[in-house]
């Protein structure tokens, strides 16, 4: 469909846009457009832009990122259709490994998300190959690589369930999420947390691996300072003041 970039609504329809072509190609799966439209409403709360407070997270995520022994980007359906090539380029210049993780599993769809990976630079993408159990899900998202998810001790997951992030932190892993939902439960459960369209998060991330590379004691203090929870107090807060700002006509 050719939208007019004169459109006001041009970036967002352009994701929806993106998230369809997803679907048709077999990347994304069918409730992936329903989280995504969650997505969009809390994006509208927030006045679709990087907040103060996803700026702060987005840089403690590249410092964790950066500190990391074994950092893994894990991507689903919708990170794969609205930002595969964020991704690659975030993984090469952390350097980090990538896993196709997915809640509604099937081989194809990895393949394909895989194949989609690869066409922007991804030398190697694990997820195929899964040969380990992340313990306490039952379900197909418990399936990863020994060598990739299962043995990361940093792990990035965009756009998550709250079961998988919170078996990821019992496992002892540090975990990294970008969710427009504050309140959702990945939200909480994770140790960073980026309240972001993810289209803008991942190159933000990118952007702060660059200007936080070689500062190492400057990483280790901010993430040591780094408090989750006060983070999404501030999101919350933000939302609220902005709500009571806004006229309806103005
Ligand atoms: O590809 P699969 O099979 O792994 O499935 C992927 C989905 C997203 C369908 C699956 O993980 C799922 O059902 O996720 P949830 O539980 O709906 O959670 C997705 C979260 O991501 C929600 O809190 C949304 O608000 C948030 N979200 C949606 N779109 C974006 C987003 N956050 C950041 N950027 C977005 N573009």
């Amino acid at each position: 469909m050719g939208i007019p970039r004169s459109h006001p609504r041009y970036q967002s329809l352009m994701l929806r846009e993106k998230l369809a072509d997803g679907l048709r190609e077999g990347l994304v799966h069918e409730t992936g457009l329903i989280a995504h439209g969650r997505g969009e409403a809390f994006d509208y709360l927030i006045g679709e832009e990087t907040i103060e407070a996803a700026d702060d997270a987005a840089r403690v995520a590249a410092a964790q990122l950066l500190l990391a022994d074994d950092p893994v980007i894990s991507v689903n359906g919708n990170a794969a259709a609205l930002t595969a090539k964020e991704c690659v380029s975030l993984a090469k210049t952390v350097p980090a490994k990538l896993e196709v993780n997915l809640f509604h599993r099937s081989k194809g769809r990895v393949r394909r998300i895989v194949s989609e990976l690869k066409k922007y630079g991804a030398e190697r993408v694990y997820g195929l190959n899964a040969d380990s159990l992340i313990p306490g899900l039952d379900h197909d998202r418990a399936l990863c690589e020994e060598t990739g998810i299962f043995g990361a001790d940093v792990v990035l997951v965009p756009l998550e369930d709250g079961d998988r992030c919170e078996a990821l932190k019992k496992m002892e892993k540090t975990v990294v999420t970008i969710d427009l939902n504050p309140l959702s439960r990945t939200a909480r459960a994770a140790d960073v947390t980026i309240v972001d369209n993810i289209v803008r998060a991942i190159p933000n991330i990118e952007r702060w691996v660059g200007e936080l590379r070689g500062k190492e004691e400057e990483m280790r203090k901010i993430v040591k300072m780094w408090n989750n929870e006060k983070n999404l107090r501030n999101v919350l807060s933000y939302i609220s003041k902005r709500l009571n700002s806004l006229q309806v006509y103005p």
